[in-house]
């Protein structure tokens, strides 16, 4: 694994805090209804994408996630600009502002949505898999879901074809505690989503994904282990939303002191207070880079504030169509 240095930490706590600051200002203009639909925001969870990132090999491999996806985009090279703008709708979005906040997409930073349906991505993740062994590529698709994806069929199926045909894929689920307001402990006999992975002789294991080094070490193991050709590895990746489901939660299903001792184990946090121990930065440093995230997410806002709405007449071009359809016509 690439070597995880004073640089690593410095660059993991300016990532995790401009995802956090700018999934915090989505918030905001949500609230003044400048971003519509639904917006689920990650905050919490960041230690995930900072420790994945770092075992990846940008430019070849793979990510595709379910609709809680503004900040992976961004950590695979997409101009968070245009992630901004997308959530506004606004036609300089990563989809000319058609596809909103569960939508981001980019072939070309290889990062594949971006998905609504619960569990929906689990075998687009393996497919997606398939093709790169298929094409002899030694690319490695990480593909993420959540607890609740995780208790769909369409995992068993994707699973046993994966272990079968031994793809390059890394499953991970992000056991944040909930699926909307029904708790892990609710959903199933026992809590360790991991071992579902046991069924299909899968290599599969927890992670403490509140801190990043973890998740990096185990996503190193588990994309080594792919691209060599060995096959995919489930991941449990233990975390927390500090925010409700969506912006329209309140959040009955839980306490609010739940949610403090999870603050005490802040990914942020722990990355800022290793920086002190450490005396990696003194606190002026701190500052300036805490400016810049402030200054970064500014210039987000502003691009999209000040970006035209897509042409209307695009909402009738990029829509499916056929002439005989629907087949049974409408009576109304
Ligand atoms: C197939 C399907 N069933 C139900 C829903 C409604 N729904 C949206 S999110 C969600 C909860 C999913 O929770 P989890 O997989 O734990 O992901 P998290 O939101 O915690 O990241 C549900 C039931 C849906 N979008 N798709
Ligand atoms: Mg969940």
């Amino acid at each position: 694994m690439k070597e995880i240095t004073k640089d690593t930490y410095l660059n993991w706590y300016e990532e995790m805090l401009f995802w956090r600051k700018f999934e915090d200002k989505l918030a905001q203009v949500y609230i003044q209804q400048k971003v519509r639909g639904f917006l689920h925001l990650y905050n919490g969870q960041e230690a995930i994408l900072a420790g994945s990132l770092h075992a990846m090999e940008l430019g070849k491999d793979r990510m595709i996630t379910a609709y809680r996806n503004h900040v992976q985009p961004i950590g695979m090279g997409v101009d968070p600009k245009r992630v901004m703008a997308e959530l506004y709708g606004k036609k300089t979005g990563t989809s000319q502002g058609l596809g909103g906040s569960m939508h981001i997409f980019s072939k070309e930073k290889n990062f594949f949505g971006g998905h609504g349906i619960v569990g929906g991505q689990i075998p687009l993740g393996a497919g997606m898999a398939f093709g790169d062994k298929y094409f002899k590529r030694d690319n490695v698709t990480l593909c993420f879901f959540g607890d609740g994806a995780a208790r769909q069929g369409t995992l068993h199926e994707a699973f046993n074809m994966a272990m079968n045909w031994k793809l390059p894929v890394v499953f991970c689920v992000e056991n944040n505690g909930y699926a909307m307001g029904t708790s892990v402990k609710r959903t199933a006999n026992h809590e360790d989503i991991w071992k579902l992975g046991l069924g299909y002789e899968m290599p599969c294991g927890p992670v403490d994904a509140m801190n990043p080094e973890k998740v990096a070490e185990a996503m190193d193991e588990a994309i080594s282990r792919a691209r060599a050709g060995e096959g995919p590895t489930f991941l449990e990746l233990k975390t927390y939303r500090y925010r409700g489901h969506s912006m329209s939660d309140a959040q009955k299903y839980r306490t609010k002191e739940e949610v403090k001792e999870y603050q005490k184990i802040d990914p942020i946090v722990q990355v800022a207070d290793k920086i002190k121990e450490n005396n990696w930065a003194t606190e002026d440093e701190i500052k300036v880079i805490d400016q810049r995230v402030k200054d970064r997410v500014s210039e987000c806002e502003k691009f999209a504030e000040e970006s035209d709405f897509p042409d209307p007449s695009l909402m009738y071009d990029i829509v499916y169509e056929q002439e005989d359809y629907p087949f049974i016509p409408h009576k109304i």
